[in-house]
């Protein structure tokens, strides 16, 4: 038996796949979708219809290059036990790529229907299509909609899903958000919102849980050579998108002097909202030397943005390290002259600076046993806090934390409390 031999496509798959390439268009040739949930393949199969047989959606372009690109849907019967494939409906849209491609349950009865994203059409929009089964009309794709980016799911946890479009003119400099919803047979404009277009693009445009039984739309824009502006877009008892990040989505405050994306960093399932803070004390560090604290804000129902979470990102060795939240702000720091992966702590009280408490030293593994003998003989105290790939983090006090006044020693975590606080970075 031959072990090394390529595993054979089933006889349907071949006979799908040689159909698809029977019925493509004159002059076109298959085409992968740059973004999709199902594996990447010119060829989905996905039962569009309700009848429990799969149909098969076949994407292709126009060759040779002339920003064409398009779709067709694929209807199988079987007779005498030979399934055949027939086109039933056909779609060519002008476009530079196929952005994404995503069978969405838009109207709550089970059946997902055909979202797909093309980019660059015309006069360079990006366009949204649904593509819809009906009873009485077979499949229709629908008005498209034009967008910059765009988020798709259940915004409203009503167990069907929205369309939230994020649109930005170049031009005019301004910018919104959109929410559709499909009804009576037509995606439908629910609400739109107007937010400041004084940016490049978007980050990120992402719907994520904000609180229990409740989703926002992370909204994350670059503006200039590196900072960026954020809103977190809700709905209101209307069902009316609003801004909770800033009191006028026109003029927003909330700014970063660097790129940020949302993510679930401190593991509770909501998505928080990064606000950079400069240390205490750091008004004359230059901007590529500034050790940033992050600090994470969710939403909550009855305060609005709270900060959950105050944390240091080592993007180099792969780590973070949160702060105790007692610390508040008056825990400041900064990187060493020398090496700038030792960070230097230090208690600020009545706005003076007061000498360093400890310092964060990453050391690889296989270097730590020399270390803690130089430590040693340096008569240092340490604790090892953890490992996180080829480091060692190591925390060094200054002096003996049982010789600090008791305010200071207060704001020092114990060892366990120290391990808590280490995280890998995903
Ligand atoms: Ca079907
Ligand atoms: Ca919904
Ligand atoms: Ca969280």
């Amino acid at each position: 038996m031959d072990l090394m031999r390529a595993p054979q496509p089933s006889l349907e798959q071949s006979n799908l796949h040689q159909s698809a390439l029977r019925l493509l268009p004159q002059g076109t040739k298959l085409a992968v979708p740059k973004k999709m949930e199902t594996g990447m393949s010119a060829i989905i199969e996905q039962d569009l219809n309700g009848d429990t047989k799969p149909e098969a959606i076949v994407f292709f372009r126009k060759e040779p290059e002339s920003y064409e690109f398009g779709y067709m849907i694929l209807e199988q019967s079987v007779k005498d036990s030979q399934v055949s494939w027939k086109r039933v409906f056909e779609e060519h849209v002008p476009s530079r790529d196929i952005d994404f491609v995503k069978f969405v349950d838009l109207a709550g009865d089970g059946n997902p229907k055909l979202v797909t994203g093309w980019s660059g059409g015309n006069r360079d929009k990006n366009e949204i299509h649904v593509t819809a089964w009906a009873a009485d009309g077979g499949y229709q794709s629908l008005t498209p909609l034009t967008y910059s980016a765009a988020a798709i799911d259940d915004l409203d946890n009503d167990g069907i899903a929205e369309i939230v479009v994020m649109q930005r003119d170049e031009v005019k400099r301004e910018a919104s958000a959109s929410l559709y919803r499909y009804q009576k047979e037509q995606i439908q404009l629910a609400s739109k919102l107007r937010i400041d277009g004084g940016f490049e693009g978007y980050d990120q445009v992402e719907i994520a849980p904000v609180a229990a039984g409740i989703k926002g739309v992370f909204v994350h824009a670059g503006m200039g050579a590196h900072s960026s502006i954020s809103w977190l877009l809700k709905l209101d008892d209307e069902g009316n998108l609003v801004d909770v990040l800033n009191e006028d989505p026109i003029k927003p405050t909330w700014m970063n002097p660097k790129p940020v994306l949302s993510t679930d960093l401190n593991g509770d399932g909501y998505f928080e909202v990064d606000r950079m803070l400069e240390p205490l004390q750091a008004e004359n560090i230059p901007m590529f030397a500034m050790p940033w604290i992050h600090e994470l804000y969710q939403w909550s129902p009855e305060k609005g943005m709270i900060p959950v979470l105050r944390t240091y990102l080592d993007m180099e060795n792969g780590f973070r390290l949160d702060f105790p939240m007692r610390w508040d702000k008056r825990m400041t720091l900064v990187k060493d002259e020398e090496k700038p992966s030792i960070l230097h702590f230090s208690v600020v009280q009545n706005e003076m600076l007061k000498e360093d408490v400890f310092r964060v030293e990453v050391v690889p593994i296989k270097d730590v046993a020399i270390q803690h003998e130089k430590w040693r003989a340096q008569g240092a105290q340490w604790v090892s806090i953890g490992e996180i790939g080829s480091v060692s983090v190591q925390i060094v006090y200054t002096i003996s934390p049982q010789k600090q006044p008791k305010a200071i020693r207060d704001l020092l975590p114990t060892p366990e409390e120290w391990a808590a606080l280490l995280h890998p970075l995903k």
